[in-house]
């Protein structure tokens, strides 16, 4: 993963059914008194901005089965591996799981000196990796504390880096970063808590109030967008998802006003855990959120805006495997690969190959077309003229009004 050209990586989940599992559904065995408290439910309906595309679901992963765990709290992902935190149903230590996209199950690490409880709720990123075998330093937020800590990749090991107090006394929930400036964001999962921006020494340089139930955060690296923190709280949205992203001006701390919901189609219902940003997955600005749910927990891919254009609104992506204008033949394909697309009127378009890690491994065309049907091959080598390895790879073709994505199957 670290060979390959990330797109600017810099990453940054009302329950009225308590039926649902997760930090409203069971408690751990250890904590059997200490439960949430009951909610006035509050008719909200989220500002629903489906008839865009921007909160398009475009990826799920069922991480319960993966994990055997159901109690999946937190989320971050660094282009290749998703880091999810779980209180291991009950039992103790809690655990990290890293996951890749493909959903394989990479390494299960013990959260260290955190045997009890739920465990970290949310982490946060400071996009540093310590040489190739390790990624360093992610914070988990905990009831009375911020963990910080690091992955070995050459060991398979968490080394616990240290500890201060998180501001929202004593339920620090929702957990965002800030690189430029080190700054953190916090929010207790209370309507009644602040919003507390942040530093690493525990100092709070500004709060805000809300009246959501926030659980996951994510800061935007987007300049171009704007710098925001993204919120998952667990408010009605009048669907049997209780998951709503709230905007926020990371610098101000105002609400924008920008809420939307979204609904995943592989589980019935759920509630909203973790959350992170990740810039430029498959060509596309994404929140991955934790979605407690029922049957199963899983991470969800949210479209924010395409990585290129910056584009957000009226902008058409479909999903991935869905049939479009894209043609890809032969495939699977064990040589060159042909593929076909047609723009409707002149205009620069660009045609990108991605691998199953979202990393772009080559650009086939980028430049200005005449309207029509035009072709490309792809011989199955990335931009340094290497053959790449057989599996799984994603072209996507980029024009000013539009966005496709096909599958395509390298066997060599
Ligand atoms: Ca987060």
């Amino acid at each position: 993963m670290k060979g390959c050209r990330r797109l600017l990586l810099i990453p940054v989940l009302a329950v009225f059914s308590l039926s649902l599992t997760g930090e409203d559904r069971a408690e751990p065995l250890s904590d059997g008194i200490r439960e949430m408290p009951a909610r006035e439910q509050i008719p909200r309906v989220a500002r629903t901005l489906r008839d865009t595309t921007l909160g398009d679901v475009v990826f799920e992963m069922d991480v319960q089965t993966l994990t055997g765990d159901f109690q999946l709290l937190g989320l971050e992902f660094d282009g290749t591996y998703f880091y999810v935190t779980g209180a291991n149903g009950g039992a103790d230590p809690n655990k990290v799981y890293v996951i890749d996209t493909a959903g394989n199950l990479v390494m299960v690490l013990d959260q260290i000196g955190l045997g009890e409880y739920w465990g970290w709720r949310d982490l946060a990123w400071d996009g540093t990796y310590v040489g190739p075998d390790g990624i360093d330093t992610l914070f988990g937020s905990y009831d009375r504390q911020i963990d910080k800590f690091g992955i070995s990749f050459s060991d398979s090991s968490l080394a616990h880096y240290g500890t201060f107090q998180g501001p929202a006394y004593p339920l620090n929930r929702a957990l965002a970063y800030m690189e430029d400036s080190a700054w953190f964001y916090t929010s207790s999962g209370d309507t009644l808590s602040l919003n507390y921006k942040f530093n690493k020494a525990g100092f709070v340089i500004d709060t805000c109030s809300n009246d959501y139930f926030m659980y996951g955060a994510a800061y935007d690296s987007d300049v171009s967008e704007g710098g925001y923190v993204w919120w998952h709280s667990q408010d009605s949205t009048g669907t049997p998802f209780y998951c709503v992203i709230e905007q926020m001006d990371a610098m101000t701390m105002d609400f924008t006003g920008f809420v939307f919901d979204y609904v995943p189609s592989t589980i019935m219902s759920g509630i909203a855990g973790g959350l992170c940003f990740h810039e430029g997955f498959r060509g596309m600005d994404v929140l991955f959120a934790l979605v407690q749910g029922d049957p199963v927990d899983i991470i969800v891919g949210i479209f924010l805006r395409h990585h290129e254009t910056g584009i957000a609104e009226g902008y058409e992506i479909r999903h991935l495997d869905s049939q479009n204008a894209l043609s890809v033949w032969p495939n699977p394909a064990n040589g060159l690969v042909m593929i076909s697309y047609s723009i409707n009127m002149p205009g620069k378009a660009s045609l990108h190959v991605y691998d199953r890690n979202g990393c772009r491994i080559k650009t086939l065309t980028d430049e200005h077309h005449i309207a029509g049907v035009i072709t490309s091959y792809w011989d199955g080598r990335d931009e340094q003229d290497r053959d790449v390895p057989s599996g799984v790879y994603f072209v996507t073709l980029l024009t000013q009004n539009r966005c496709e994505t096909s599958k395509m199957i390298l066997v060599r």
